[in-house]
């Protein structure tokens, strides 16, 4: 170690930032269509990541296949573009040897819903801390436009010219219930709301799973205009804060009360109930984030509920990463190292001669 002269002060280091947003940003042409709501995802994952204090050589981003599985070419990190469906499950194996590492899996609807939908729910009732960005276009896109799990019943697409008659799946449904420890809504187009989330999520130990509605301007532009047009916005939202009411509209006229277990809508301007009467948003309470995701019809049927974005759910319970090791530190500790070759040999071993 250095020593200091005699009659010297030592000189006060200033942090050096690790790296700016700039250093994140890949060499790649990006190859996704003009005005694709992927360029937003990937400007706010670029913008937020630097806030994390995390080295950039421990960062990794696995992909699957679609064009939002193209994201880890345009990130200057480590990164995996693995095989359709399965990057939660290289994404588990690799938290599990190296849990030091930041791992983010970034899906489509199709990638994960689809073909990944058991290595999706596998993943968050296991509970690795890992990071799943969840891009909904509620489409497939990089296949030029087939229905996907979470389009609407009706839909015409190359491969349902007559609508489909699938229903769709509600992936905040879903991840609640495999016991995802961590579960929110956001939208590439409302960037402070999708950066928070992002901050949310990293924040988060165990599993976060973040629905991005994103929108695919070639084969379903526009599928969330409902909820992102600046006209709508306001009374088809609801924007969820932790221990705030559940308020709603263009002045704030309206709120969610729950009747028993039956969410309804209030005005309180002319309903004789005030924001005290008020469902209070608990992202704690899983009872009530599987009431939350059911807010799931489109603005107009019957009975519509505004749809919210936001941590539905945060709970943070054992990480499976953790439960491992330690199985692994107890089994060495009371049976000793062991041996590779006596595994291999097993009990009962014969030469044959
Ligand atoms: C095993 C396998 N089956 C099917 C495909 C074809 N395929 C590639 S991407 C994709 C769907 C991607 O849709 P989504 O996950 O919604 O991503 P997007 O392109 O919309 O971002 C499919 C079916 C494939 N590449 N591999
Ligand atoms: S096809 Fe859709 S999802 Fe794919 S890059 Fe183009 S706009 Fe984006």
């Amino acid at each position: 170690m250095a020593e200091l002269i005699e009659g010297t002060e030592p000189i006060a280091l200033s942090p050096i930032p690790l790296y700016t947003s700039k250093d994140l940003v890949s060499d790649q042409d990006i190859r996704w269509c003009p005005g694709c709501g992927d360029y937003s995802i990937l400007k706010q994952v670029q913008a937020v990541i630097p806030e994390f204090g995390i080295p950039r050589e421990n960062l990794v981003f696995i992909s699957g296949i679609g064009c939002s599985s193209r994201f880890p070419y345009y990130m200057e990190t480590f990164g995996v573009h693995s095989i359709h469906g399965r990057a939660a499950a290289i994404a588990s194996g690799l938290k599990m040897s190296r849990p030091e590492l930041s791992v983010w899996i970034v899906s489509g609807d199709g990638d994960s819903l689809s073909i990944g939908a058991n290595h999706f729910v596998q993943l968050l009732r296991r509970n690795l801390n890992v990071n799943l960005l969840l891009f909904n276009n509620e489409i497939y896109g990089l296949t030029k436009g087939q229905f996907s799990p979470t389009s609407h019943a009706g839909i015409v697409t190359k491969s349902t010219p007559y609508g489909a008659i699938d229903h769709p799946l509600n992936p905040a449904s879903l991840a609640l219930g495999a016991d995802g420890s961590f579960v929110a809504r956001t939208l590439d187009r409302d960037v402070k709301h999708l950066r928070e989330t992002l901050k949310r999520a990293q924040e988060h130990i165990g599993t976060s799973m973040v629905e991005i509605y994103q929108n695919c301007v070639i084969f379903n532009d526009g599928a969330f205009e409902p909820f992102t047009d600046k006209g709508q916005k306001a009374t088809n939202d609801i924007f969820l804060e932790q221990g705030k009411p559940l308020v709603f509209g263009a002045k704030g006229e309206f709120g969610i009360r729950l009747d028993g277990i039956k969410p309804t809508v209030v005005n309180l301007n002319d309903s004789g109930f005030s924001k005290n009467d008020l469902w209070i948003h608990d992202e704690t309470d899983q009872s009530k984030a599987a009431i939350l995701s059911r807010f799931f019809d489109m603005p107009g049927d019957e009975g519509f509920l505004p749809r919210p974005f936001g941590v539905l759910f945060a709970k943070p319970r054992a990480l499976y990463e953790e439960d491992m090791q330690n199985q692994i530190n107890n089994a060495v500790s009371t049976k000793g190292a062991g041996s590779l070759d006596k595994l291999l040999s097993g009990r009962e071993t014969w030469v044959i001669e």
